[in-house]
């Protein structure tokens, strides 16, 4: 069902999809295929709850974000397993993905009675200014199917809490996880029309979003080339877009690194999620020192990985999101071979037993990849990784940083000399030191640079510039016209 204006309702146009299980192809439920008529509404609603939502207060408005965390913190396991299920990953990842948005949440309430601006003093006298943050309209949020709870909340918390209303078009291939967050979020007590859903494809509802006259501000996650086409939609009316596209994501291994530790973090940056975030480590960059032992040990782990549904406890790596995918991420095996890479392990769908039914893909390395290689420059988002050999600290760097996207990087080393000039030179907008690429915490800016964005960043306070703009406010109590920048008797040119 689509929510607008407070209401569950029907599509306007009577066609419908189905949300399939990736696990086993089984369908957990039908959603309206909505069209640009259903995106109007919604749109005419949103603007309408907007006129009193801007001007309750701050605190007030972050108290049925409270509401709606301790909410999801409620159905954290029913959540978790609902998410194991129609989106497939594994359910001590999917808990991780409800707690982020728990986080998310309480830290953008926190927002409610802060919020804060500046002031400054005055060049002229008796006057006094400042700066505030202003709610801006109607947000259209675009989400991805990979964080079903998660990225929602890092752009309708914020939204919210900043006076705006919300046009929520979640992705295809989990609209019951949004409907469930967006439920939650009525039981939370918010205002009908404030957050409004509408269910279906970019085609239709996505295009509309974007280009509708009433939406000021467009936040979308999800891949570059669909970034690009938003932006280009929204250009005509200059439009506020924030954008969080893909990734390349490299973990460097210098020939100092704790080799245990190292595997551990490779293991779960390129293989949790089965592969399927933007932030996954789908490169490895390693000293040639250490290659052949590290190759060897990541083999070996990948081998020993158990695939399955993701709300099995024995599962390792679930399924991932669609056949179309599995696809997508069989082609760049097949890539990969003809560039001249290594298959090491993996490189086919995994069929055995109960994994028939299901969308599931062998970790996959490869051994010997050239940094030019397309398998170590194109975002597959699959359980594929790339070990990429270098010869020096120099080299890691200028390959890390050759791709054109610049979300997350890593290094393990001991030398903290090495470390902190990677800290400086790696081109991303994350970096770990002896951590994976995964795991981003809420209170910290989160995006990237070059490709895998335009300059915003989710989460911390860096959100909140998404969706306000500035005011300056000047007061001048001086009673008599005061001229800034204009030299007079009394205030004479420095
Ligand atoms: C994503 O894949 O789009 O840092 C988000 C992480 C998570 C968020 C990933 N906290 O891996």
């Amino acid at each position: 069902m689509n929510y607008i204006g407070g209401e569950w309702v029907e599509g306007s146009g009577g066609e419908t999809f189905a949300s399939v299980v990736p696990a086993t192809g089984e369908t957990i439920g039908e959603f309206p295929r909505s069209t640009a008529a259903d995106v109007d509404r919604a749109v005419a609603a949103a603007k309408e709850a907007w006129r009193d939502w801007r001007l309750v207060p701050a605190p007030k408005r972050a108290e049925v974000l409270y509401r709606f965390a301790a909410l999801i913190a409620e159905q954290k396991d029913d959540l978790a397993d609902l998410m194991s299920r129609e989106m497939g990953k594994v359910k001590l990842e999917a808990a991780g993905d409800v707690q982020e948005a728990i986080d998310m949440t309480l830290y953008m309430a926190g927002e409610g009675r802060r919020l804060f601006g500046h002031t400054t003093p005055s060049e002229l006298p008796n006057k006094f200014q400042m700066s505030v943050r202003m709610p801006i309209g109607v947000v259209g949020v675009i989400t991805p199917w990979n964080f079903p709870i998660a990225i929602p909340s890092w752009k309708i918390a914020p939204a919210l809490v900043c006076g705006n209303t919300v046009v929520f078009k979640p992705a295809e291939d989990t609209p019951l996880l949004a409907q469930r967050f967006v439920e939650l979020l009525e039981e939370a007590g918010l205002p009908a029309g404030v957050v409004n859903v509408v269910q279906g494809f970019g085609e239709e509802v996505g295009e509309a979003l974007v280009s509708h006259p009433d939406v000021p501000v467009i936040t979308f996650t999800g891949s570059r080339e669909t970034g690009v086409r938003v932006t280009h939609a929204a250009a005509e009316q200059l439009k506020l877009v924030h954008l969080e596209l893909g990734g390349k994501n490299a973990i460097l291994v210098l020939d100092d690194a704790d080799l245990d530790l190292a595997v551990e973090g490779i293991v779960w940056s390129a293989f949790g999620t089965s592969g399927q975030r933007c932030t996954a480590a789908s490169r490895v960059i390693v000293h040639e020192q250490v290659y052949g032992e590290l190759q060897e040990r990541l083999v070996a782990r990948a081998e020993g990985m158990r695939l399955g549904p993701g709300w099995e406890e024995e599962t390792d790596l679930g399924p991932v999101i669609n056949r179309a995918s599995i696809e997508k991420i069989h082609s760049y095996t097949e890539i990969g071979k003809k560039e001249g890479a290594t298959l090491l392990t993996g490189g086919e769908p995994a069929r055995e037993g109960e994994l028939e039914q299901g969308f599931y893909y062998r970790p996959t390395i490869f051994g010997d990849v050239e940094a030019g290689m397309r398998i170590a420059q194109e975002e597959i988002f699959g359980p594929t990784t790339a070990l990429i050999p270098v010869k020096d600290f120099d080299e890691a760097i200028r390959a890390a940083n050759g791709v054109e996207y610049g979300l997350s990087s890593a290094i393990f080393t001991q030398d903290v000399n090495r470390a902190f000039r990677a800290m400086r030179d790696l081109d991303t907008g994350i970096t770990y030191v002896n951590a994976g690429t995964t795991g981003a915490e809420v209170h910290l800016p989160f995006g990237g640079t070059k490709h895998t964005g335009n300059g915003h960043r989710e989460a911390g306070q860096a959100a909140l510039d998404v969706f306000t703009e500035w005011k300056s406010l000047y007061i001048d109590y001086s009673g008599k016209l005061q001229r800034a920048q204009i030299d007079t008797e009394e205030h004479p040119a420095p």
